[in-house]
């Protein structure tokens, strides 16, 4: 599915540009910043991506649910491209936060979708589509993937207009090329991913933690788990575990945290050690490269090395894993979770 995304994508620049419509190659040089809204899963991919436009094109990015941006006012800067990211384009909030945002002076409006014939996708000035296929089951996995991967494009699209130079952007691209093979490795961690779902199938709660761009793929890992388990779960950057939530953490509290190997690595280990001196069981999602000690209440599953730039879409598949064989375990109803519906159209 990614490398679908992909095809014919990565030529060149010129082509890049082009496949977010023909009024591209205008508008794009324009954008001084970025407002992105959407709801869920779709919003989590917006939270990363955050990250990608401010470090790699350089550009101010604002994040917001599309449930809340109607119900406030907004100052909109000149030059803001308007960003709104759902599988299914039809999301309602999502829709009116779109037509919202068509009265109020951005830019352009922009989709980034899975279904080609949605409003959102004819309502939009730019559209660049996902191509992550039909979504079965209600909670969004190939769907979130494809949207990091889509928002990459966008940041490497808009970021040659402005800081990001040729090489640091064949860098990019390079990294994208590499994604296609590191799913297929991070898939292999099937067998040993079920086996840590034991360790949760019997709890009540669990906390998820990360740091930097990986704050929001753990709020998507207990997203995926509330979803499809009914498990109650929240997500946390690890920083702020000291200001409040390790008052939950004792020897019934599961913590899953994601270590990809990054500059904050070291911060997350004393993090961690918090966790493990209250006798929390403690589930680390570990690059390959970085060193964590095993032992009765700490386990780790290593995942293979990858281009920084793609571990939040690599490091996303295991926590996918999880929730999925936990739910298989509980008897829930993996492709039609109670309470939820594919499109939230009303
Ligand atoms: C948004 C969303 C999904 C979630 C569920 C309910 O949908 O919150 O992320 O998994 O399906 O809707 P969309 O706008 O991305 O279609």
């Amino acid at each position: 599915v990614v490398a679908e995304t992909l095809e014919g994508r990565l030529a060149d620049h010129e082509v890049l540009e082009a496949s977010f419509g023909p009024r591209a190659a205008t508008l794009f040089p324009q954008v001084q910043r970025v407002q992105i809204i959407a709801c869920g899963t779709s919003y989590h991919a917006g939270l990363v991506a955050r990250y990608w436009f401010e470090e790699h094109a350089g550009l101010p990015c604002d994040v917001e649910v599309a449930s809340e941006y109607r119900y406030r006012r907004h100052v909109v800067a000149p030059g803001t491209l308007f960003v709104a990211i759902s599988q299914s384009g039809e999301t309602a909030d999502t829709l009116a936060a779109l037509r919202e945002a068509r009265t109020l002076g951005y830019l352009a409006t922009m989709a980034i979708c899975n279904v080609p014939e949605s409003s959102l996708v004819r309502e939009s000035d730019l559209v660049l589509m996902t191509r992550a296929g039909p979504e079965i089951g209600v909670a969004s996995t190939k769907a979130f993937t494809t949207q990091l991967v889509a928002l990459l494009l966008l940041v490497i699209a808009l970021g040659r207009h402005q800081q990001l130079n040729a090489d640091d952007a064949a860098d990019m691209v390079n990294a994208l090329r590499s994604l296609p093979s590191a799913l297929e490795q991070a898939l292999e961690l099937d067998g040993p991913v079920a086996r840590l779902a034991e360790l949760l199938v019997e709890r009540q709660h669990a906390l998820f933690l990360g740091r930097g761009l990986h704050y929001p793929v753990a709020l998507e890992g207990a997203l995926k788990l509330k979803e499809i388990s009914y498990i109650h779960a929240e997500a946390y950057p690890a920083g702020e575990l000291k200001h409040g939530p390790l008052a939950l953490v004792d020897a019934e509290m599961p913590v899953v945290a994601i270590a990809p190997r990054d500059d904050l690595v070291e911060k997350l280990k004393s993090n961690l050690q918090e966790v493990r001196a209250r006798g929390g069981t403690l589930m680390v999602f570990a690059d390959s490269d970085v060193r964590y000690a095993e032992d009765d209440d700490t386990r780790v599953l290593a995942v293979p090395h990858c281009h920084p730039l793609i571990a939040p879409v690599v490091f996303t598949v295991p926590l996918q894993l999880l929730a999925y064989h936990v739910a298989v375990l509980r008897g829930t109803d993996v492709d039609q979770p109670r309470n939820l519906a594919k499109s939230v159209t009303v």
